[in-house]
């Protein structure tokens, strides 16, 4: 399957950052993978404009699970869509923390990015002191089984993104080990849920994923690709990180 590169901007970037992505895309005009970028809401729009017609996609940090209405603040899977957007993040750790995103809420989302053609990349991760209590296959389990849609018409458009908690902006890593334990155990966990197609659905790494270690990432089997935060925000180390795709 085609591998996917995904840059997660966070609250990061103002219209002075899309030469970043102007870089991006001449530095890799035609890349070996699909190459995503979700920056903040109000760069969607122009972020997709500057990228029509090249290999880069552009995609949301979140939405609502419901298409309109009195929300203040929110933005729905039609609204992103709208502005140039492919893809959505959900249930980011983040969002979890900072939101208090509970699973049947990220599942709400995903069910709603999927209606509206977007594809979904749901987020699952450990805490550090759950994976010291040997917990962490459980904990994605229970994740997965709450978080990831119904029914998935089209695999291509669930992506699923495994980010432990205690990786993230932290410079640390689990082992290449530890990343194919957990890749296999999604992998095996989808495809009980939604059959052999769940062989296609792309599973990807995030957490303190760079330049330095993305080969090495990228190697293990079902690895499909990054979710990259801080290492996205440049078109030197994310196009390092592309070319290692
Ligand atoms: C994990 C990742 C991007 P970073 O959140 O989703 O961020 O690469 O900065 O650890």
């Amino acid at each position: 399957m085609r591998k996917l590169a995904a840059g997660n901007w966070k609250m990061n970037g103002t219209a002075a950052d899309l030469v970043q992505v102007q870089a991006l895309i001449t530095a890799h005009p035609a890349p070996g993978c699909d190459v995503l970028l979700c920056p903040p809401v109000s760069l969607l729009s122009r972020m997709a404009d500057l990228a029509a017609g090249s290999a880069v996609q552009v995609g949301g940090q979140d939405c609502h699970p419901q298409g309109s209405g009195a929300h203040t603040g929110d933005i729905s899977a039609q609204m992103l869509l709208d502005a140039g957007a492919h893809h959505v993040i959900l249930g980011h750790s983040e969002r979890r923390a900072d939101h208090g995103e509970t699973d049947a809420l990220v599942r709400a989302k995903a069910q709603a990015a999927l209606a509206a053609g977007l594809c979904a990349i749901v987020c699952v991760g450990e805490l550090e002191s759950q994976r010291d209590a040997g917990q962490t296959l459980a904990v994605i389990g229970a994740q997965l089984a709450a978080s990831l849609p119904d029914a998935v018409p089209d695999a291509a458009n669930l992506v699923i993104a495994y980010e432990p908690v205690w990786a993230i902006g932290t410079g640390r890593t689990p082992t290449l080990t530890e990343v194919g334990e957990v890749h296999a155990f999604i992998r095996a966990a989808i495809i009980a849920r939604y059959g052999e197609a769940a062989q296609a659905m792309r599973l990807l790494y995030g957490g303190s994923v760079k330049p330095s270690n993305a080969a090495e990432i990228f190697a293990v089997p079902h690895v499909d690709g990054a979710l990259v935060g801080g290492a996205s925000l440049t078109a030197a180390d994310f196009g390092a990180i592309v070319a290692a795709l």
